[in-house]
């Protein structure tokens, strides 16, 4: 018999080595898998640590809403959960913005504008970053982002139609399980159809590291606030959200040894069942009349 030694996992082509991803070529054209790491990182990688656990428990709150988010008709790249750390997706091309929604003020806006931090908004707002590391993801208003040709006025449009309905879904998951949703940011991305049409698909990952989930009765913060200002506790605010979504038993995972095969033994079924059915569906719009380049 022969015997293979060191990692499980075959050898293939990484695309990108990202602060919390690593993106690994996928097993047929037009897909990729997503590396979830344990790397957390604040202030664009100038903050960084390990916390084990933490790409085990993205990867399954991220496939859950990803899942989710494609039965309420919003196109994703998911395709299906392939391990406890990874996932296979559409491949895109990355619209270079990060679109933020905020229902209270938080974070950079509080730093913005003087605000006071848990200030409702009035509605939901949505804003946009050029996702540039070495800039520090300046913020750019809608006529930035036409000048530059970073999307174009039909792109927009749907990134922001998106943007609140995925807004609209979050706050009513996380409301049923009592977690206020502050804020999040999604970035989505370009797939080319047979005709050069493009559709435009919501990409990377939803998770605590990319949210801002407050516990509704004490107001505790169980996303990556918790790293980004050292308060300590940030699995166990992760996993508490991967407990409340189901996607965990109550009891939770006892932590230390192997963090993985903890969790492997104690996750349910990977929800793929929507994933696999799921046909690339066009937007119910009409594709824009020039490819972009
Ligand atoms: P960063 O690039 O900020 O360090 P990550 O560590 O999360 O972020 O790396 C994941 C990278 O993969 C991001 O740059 C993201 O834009 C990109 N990405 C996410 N989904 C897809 C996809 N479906 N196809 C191609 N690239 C993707
Ligand atoms: N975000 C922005 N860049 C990277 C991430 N993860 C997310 C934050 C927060 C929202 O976008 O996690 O949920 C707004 O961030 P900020 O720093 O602009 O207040
Ligand atoms: N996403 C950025 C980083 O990982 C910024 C942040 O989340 O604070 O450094």
């Amino acid at each position: 018999m022969i015997q293979f030694f060191g990692s499980k996992t075959p050898r293939r082509r990484m695309i990108y080595d990202g602060k919390a991803k690593t993106i690994y070529e996928g097993p047929e054209p037009g897909t990729v898998i997503q590396y979830f790491k344990d790397d957390a990182t604040a202030g664009n990688g100038a903050k960084h640590d390990i916390i084990a656990g933490k790409g085990v428990l993205n990867n399954r709150i991220s496939a859950h809403i990803m899942t989710k988010l494609e039965g309420m008709g919003i196109p994703t790249h998911f395709l299906k959960s392939l391990n406890m750390r990874e996932q296979l997706v559409r491949q895109v091309e990355i619209i270079p913005l990060e679109v933020v929604v905020r229902n209270i003020a938080a974070g950079s806006l509080c730093k913005r504008f003087g605000m006071k931090e848990g200030t409702v908004l009035n509605y939901p707002l949505v804003e946009f970053y050029y996702k540039k590391d070495e800039l520090n993801d300046p913020m750019v208003s809608e006529n930035h982002i036409l000048n530059m040709g970073w999307a174009d006025p039909y792109e927009l449009e749907e990134m922001v139609a998106q943007a609140w309905r995925i807004n609209d879904y979050l706050a009513g998951l996380f409301s049923g399980i009592g977690i206020k949703l502050v804020d999040f940011k999604v970035e989505f991305g370009r797939l080319y159809g047979e005709y050069e049409e493009v559709y435009i698909l919501l990409a990377d990952e939803i998770s605590p590291d990319n949210c801002r989930l407050w516990d509704e009765k004490s107001g505790d913060k169980l996303d990556k606030d918790r790293f980004r200002q050292d308060l300590g506790g940030m699995i166990e605010a992760y996993q508490d959200v991967a407990k409340r979504l189901g996607l965990i038993p109550q009891t939770g995972i006892i932590m230390g040894g192997n963090v993985d095969e903890q969790i492997a033994a104690s996750l349910s079924e990977i929800e793929n069942d929507v994933a696999r059915e799921r046909k690339l569906r066009s937007i119910n719009k009409a594709p824009p009349s020039k490819p972009w380049k």
